[in-house]
């Protein structure tokens, strides 16, 4: 229609003011410094977003890992909430690594919508479980991929979805503003200030939650890559980002600046309490068990 004409050459002038212009929030920040949008409740008319991405046939491919414990205590509420709220009305295909393959649920899934087990090694520290899924994610970009959907999103497992996680977070590199941090200072940020460290800064734009991640596979292939590369390389100077994984992709985004910021309702915690500015619950956080699930 004579609407989707017009937008994508808004985009080019400024991205987010599409979003912008459908409908604001003064409450929080809807644009990056390099112009990305960062997506809030009330910003988007999500049937626009659906229609386009119907129209140019995205689909979404979504890594989860699932090991040791984390199979029988999360993916069952991950995957059947998920089936209630990612990215309706669009192809999907989970992919499950686990060491456990016969161990996962029988989910029932929608039409067009598919789940394919992958079996992966169980590393023996945690921080390698966590690590290790960069390469993982890699290598299943180049080998099935990248030849079979346009978009990749990466999450945790430790997760339960509550409300639209929809095609508005489609982007060419997506990251998570992290629950914790969207309103603190930056000196706060928990960046790793270890200067042995390749995951190693001094400031940077935002603290993102490597919980969530995402973007066209090229992008994602390129994240996933150099965080791989970047871990690989601590690994030889023997140490360890602080936050793992984590701390690698928060260096990475400050260096590559994401396309598409997504507001901590993509992510949220209940244990922070009531907050006005997030008016959707999205992506919740499970409760950890620490004493049972870090006994390794
Ligand atoms: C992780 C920590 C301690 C004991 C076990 C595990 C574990 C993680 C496991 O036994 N099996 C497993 O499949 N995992 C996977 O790694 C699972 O998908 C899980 O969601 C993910 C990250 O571990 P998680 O969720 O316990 O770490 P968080 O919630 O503290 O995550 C943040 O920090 C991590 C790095 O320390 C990662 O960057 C993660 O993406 C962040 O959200
Ligand atoms: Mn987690």
């Amino acid at each position: 229609s004579h609407v989707y004409t017009v937008l994508p050459g808004l985009q080019l002038i400024c991205q987010s003011q599409y979003v912008r212009n459908v409908r604001s929030r003064g409450d929080v920040q809807t644009c990056t410094k390099w112009n990305a949008p960062i997506i809030w409740e009330g910003m988007f008319d999500s049937r626009l977003y659906d229609e386009s991405h119907r129209r140019k046939k995205s689909s979404v491919a979504l890594t989860v890992f699932a090991v040791g414990k984390y199979l029988d205590a999360y993916l069952k509420t991950f995957l059947n909430s998920s089936e209630q709220h990612f990215m309706l009305g669009l192809r999907v295909t989970y992919y499950v690594f686990t060491d456990m393959p016969e161990k996962v649920p029988a989910i029932p899934l929608a039409p067009n919508r598919h789940l394919k087990v992958i079996q992966v090694d169980r590393h023996s520290r945690w921080q390698d479980i966590s690590m290790m899924r960069m390469k993982t994610i890699s290598d299943v970009i180049e080998s099935e991929i990248r030849h079979n959907f346009t978009h990749v999103f990466c999450f945790d497992v430790d997760q339960k979805f509550t409300g639209r996680f929809g095609s508005e977070a489609l982007g060419n590199s997506v990251a998570l503003l992290h629950a914790y941090y969207y309103r603190l200072p930056k000196t706060m940020y928990t960046y790793d200030h270890n200067p042995k460290s390749k995951a190693f800064m001094e400031t940077g734009d935002f603290y993102y939650h490597a919980a969530v991640f995402g973007g066209r596979w090229k992008n994602v292939k390129a994240i996933t890559d150099a965080c791989y590369q970047s871990i690989m390389e601590d690994k030889e100077n023997n140490v360890e980002a602080l936050w793992h994984d984590e701390s690698h992709l928060n260096k990475y985004f400050w260096q590559h600046k994401p396309s598409r910021l997504l507001s901590p309702e993509y992510c949220w915690d209940e244990d922070i309490g009531y907050r006005t500015d997030i008016r959707v619950k999205r992506l919740l956080w499970a409760p950890k068990d620490y004493k049972n699930l870090r006994l390794n």
